[in-house]
């Protein structure tokens, strides 16, 4: 029982039902789960949405061949990496309208409603982030490298998500072609995009996956440090390392050349640089939950704190039992087919003698249970 009540999320100030000392243990019966819809849609306000797919767990080999064409140093070495839990993944960069709509300003230099978002650095994206997660209730955040990369392959080992062609890029991806006025040596005059500057997202053919412009059209941002090659990257949802001076960036963009854009190519910058080449997707946790009633008497004299942690706009606080006047331990992940345990909510050191709880039985230590609602 005990158990049970420390795998439970608990999320204060929704209504859902009291649990008070001495009630009688409600029912046990699972509430049907459901499975991720395979599209999501935020509303951003103002007739303003964003477009996301679910994008499945999975392997992939993350990083390139020793003798992929233009394979730089960092991209190696090649591992397997897990990724362990679906997720949602913008199908678009994030456009000039959508920013605007949540941040109130349009910094891009490429003016065009539709456009991608640019000239915001790492810190503009993860308060854009912040802001559309606060509006939205879901957990917006910037796709790990491991989730850009898994994303953009999907499920190719080639150079681009199309194949390993230089050729066929203008097919895929706004680089810089035959349109672009920059004259840069490295133009590709052969082939044609049809793009000077930044296209309208989604003008060209999508991945597999039904992503558009993971190659080209604007660098996006990813959430992790550049630490240069993947000597000691783990192999199950990396983040990165911690700290670094420099965020990741991925696919190139509309004034790059073809190698740019390679799924598995790697650029970095300091956080709080802006660039008109450089915009940002976004990715909401997608984790399963299933409501359920909590089985047990829960008495608030027997709640406690036992763990605090920042996560977006959300305080995840982890619940501890006292039995007998003691500090109860949590029992081990592994034993506990959710994993750990996390407590949401504002009141949680003194809580009120009853109050009113809504429980959740949680997969993911690390997810805010309403970011999976
Ligand atoms: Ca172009
Ligand atoms: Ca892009």
């Amino acid at each position: 029982m005990a158990k049970t009540l420390v795998t439970a999320v608990i999320v204060f100030g929704v209504a859902h039902w009291t649990l008070a000392a001495g009630t009688a243990p409600p029912s046990t019966q699972p509430a049907p789960s459901t499975q991720p819809a395979k599209d999501l849609s935020l509303d951003l306000g103002n007739k303003v949405t964003m477009k996301l797919i679910l994008i499945p767990a999975g392997q992939f080999i993350m990083g390139s061949p020793a003798g992929e064409k233009d394979r730089q140093a960092d991209e190696g070495p090649q591992h397997e990496v897990t990724i362990s839990k679906p997720f949602y993944m913008g199908v678009f960069e994030v456009t000039q309208q959508q920013y605007e709509q949540v941040m109130g300003v349009n910094p891009s230099e490429f003016k065009g409603a539709k456009n991608p978002v640019e000239e915001v650095s790492w810190e503009d994206a993860v308060e854009f982030c912040k802001k559309l997660s606060a509006k939205t209730g879901k957990t917006v955040q910037l796709p790990t490298e491991a989730q850009w990369e898994y994303a953009c392959r999907a499920g190719t080992k080639t150079r681009f998500g199309f194949g390993d062609k230089d050729e066929d890029l203008y097919k895929y991806g706004n680089y810089c072609d035959k349109s672009n006025t920059n004259g840069w040596p490295w133009q590709d005059k052969d082939h044609n995009d049809g793009f000077d500057k930044t296209a309208p997202v989604g003008s060209l053919k999508a991945n597999d996956w039904g992503l558009y412009d993971m190659h080209g059209n604007v660098w996006e941002w990813c959430s992790e440090w550049y630490a240069g090659p993947y000597a000691n990257a783990k192999n199950q949802d990396p983040t990165g390392p911690d700290p670094g001076s420099c965020r990741v960036m991925r696919g190139g963009s509309w004034d790059t050349f073809p190698s740019f854009c390679r799924s598995a190519d790697r650029s970095w910058l300091d956080p709080v640089i802006r660039g008109k080449v450089i915009g940002f997707r976004v990715v909401v946790v997608a984790g399963r939950m299933h409501l359920r009633r909590c089985p047990c008497v829960v008495s608030t004299r027997n709640l406690g704190v036992y763990g605090r942690r920042e996560c977006g706009q959300t305080q995840v606080l982890t619940l501890f039992l006292v039995r007998r006047g003691r500090r109860s331990a949590l029992p081990p992940a592994e034993r506990m087919p959710w994993g750990r345990a996390g407590l949401v909510g504002r009141k949680v050191e003194r809580p009120a003698r009853s109050f009113h709880i809504r429980v959740y039985l949680c997969n993911d230590p690390q997810t805010p249970p309403e970011s999976a609602l």
